[in-house]
């Protein structure tokens, strides 16, 4: 399969984050997408293109109009009052709020960012774009007939919103892929998040929608970020009631217990015969990565291709997590060779 990847990734970079109450080497750095690059390269799992520029129309589909705009134009403005260092919110509104002020920086980051893990750069608009443009350029080569595609992002998207983005994410790449395959034609996408955490942003998205399903298995929100939803018992809501699935599994689960929810996603998305679709795929569910708690091993990953084979849908992978760096290259690429080899 192709891989669609940019450089311009590496124009949303730090060196530290707040974690657990301190500053920290950043988890969420330029490398892991260069590492994932070189194991593709690596493994021989094809050609690796650049994206295609699809303009705003497909972000406006998914996101918030004034949320687009602040995301292109916040570093200007915090440069201007602050300075050229990055924009990070300190306060967000208080609940049952009359309005937002636009006029001091600092007032509208703490409207959009749901945290402080993803601070807006000089260089985060261009940077999210040409993710999001990875993202489309992988739906459609498969609109135009590949089986499947790998859309390696970088910032990652699981966690955006229609009007919020954090937790590294700023457009939600993924989600931009499968409302363009419904443009595109396809009547029903499922989407299957299998990184470590909710894919809380996705699911907002479509949580009120029946022609996208959203599946996420996860470590329980009751325990992990984003803690406030990702729960079993949020399953759409409208003409969405059913249409959503998420599997939380407690801190500590090993491959027999995320094999069973994987089992349990699959057989919902058989069930709903959709005509693409599009796999969030995080490998922070390695038992060394540094920031999550399931017990995943380096061998799982080939299967768990292997499984998503096995639905035979034109398939979109998009990347998401993954921190721990010596092996999130061999971790990624294990999987799209487990769908490959499966898919013959
Ligand atoms: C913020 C942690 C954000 C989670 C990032 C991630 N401290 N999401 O991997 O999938
Ligand atoms: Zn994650």
């Amino acid at each position: 399969m192709k891989t669609i990847f940019s450089d311009l990734h590496a124009l949303q970079s730090v060196d530290t984050e707040f974690y657990r109450g301190r500053w920290v080497d950043a988890f969420e750095i330029p490398r892991r997408a260069e590492l994932v690059l070189d194991e593709v390269k690596r493994a021989n799992l094809g050609p690796v293109v650049g994206p295609d520029s699809f303009g705003t129309a497909p972000l406006l589909a998914v996101h918030d109009a004034a949320f687009l705009r602040f995301l292109e134009t916040a570093w200007e403005a915090w440069a201007a009052e602050v300075g050229p260092i990055p924009a990070y919110p300190n306060i967000w509104p208080p609940r049952r709020t009359r309005m937002i002020p636009t006029v001091r920086p600092g007032a509208e980051l703490g409207r959009y960012a749901v945290d402080m893990s993803s601070p807006v750069l000089e260089g985060t608009w261009k940077a999210a774009r040409a993710a999001a443009d990875c993202a489309l350029t992988g739906a459609r080569l498969i609109d135009g007939g590949e089986a499947a595609a790998f859309a390696l992002c970088r910032p990652p998207g699981h966690h955006a919103g229609r009007d919020y983005f954090g937790g590294y994410c700023f457009l939600n790449n993924a989600a931009i892929a499968a409302q363009a395959f419904r443009d595109g034609g396809a009547a029903r996408v499922a989407v299957l998040d299998i990184d470590y955490h909710h894919g809380n942003g996705t699911q907002d998205i479509f949580y009120g929608r029946g022609d996208v399903l959203t599946v996420s298995i996860h470590g329980d929100p009751v325990q992990e970020y984003p803690y406030y939803i990702g729960f079993a018992d949020e399953t759409g809501e409208g003409e969405g009631e059913g249409f959503n699935l998420n599997l939380p599994l407690p801190w500590g689960a090993d491959f027999a217990a995320w094999s069973g929810a994987l089992d349990q996603g699959i057989d919902r998305i058989r069930a709903f015969a959709p005509d693409r679709l599009v796999v969030s795929l995080g490998v922070d569910t390695f038992e060394e990565d540094p920031i999550s708690h399931f017990r995943l091993t380096g061998g799982d990953y080939p299967q768990i291709g292997r499984r998503i084979a096995a639905l035979n849908l034109p398939t979109l992978f998009v990347m998401e997590g993954g921190y721990a760096i010596e092996a999130v290259g061999v971790n990624a690429v294990n999987v799209l060779k487990g769908f490959e080899a499966a898919r013959g």
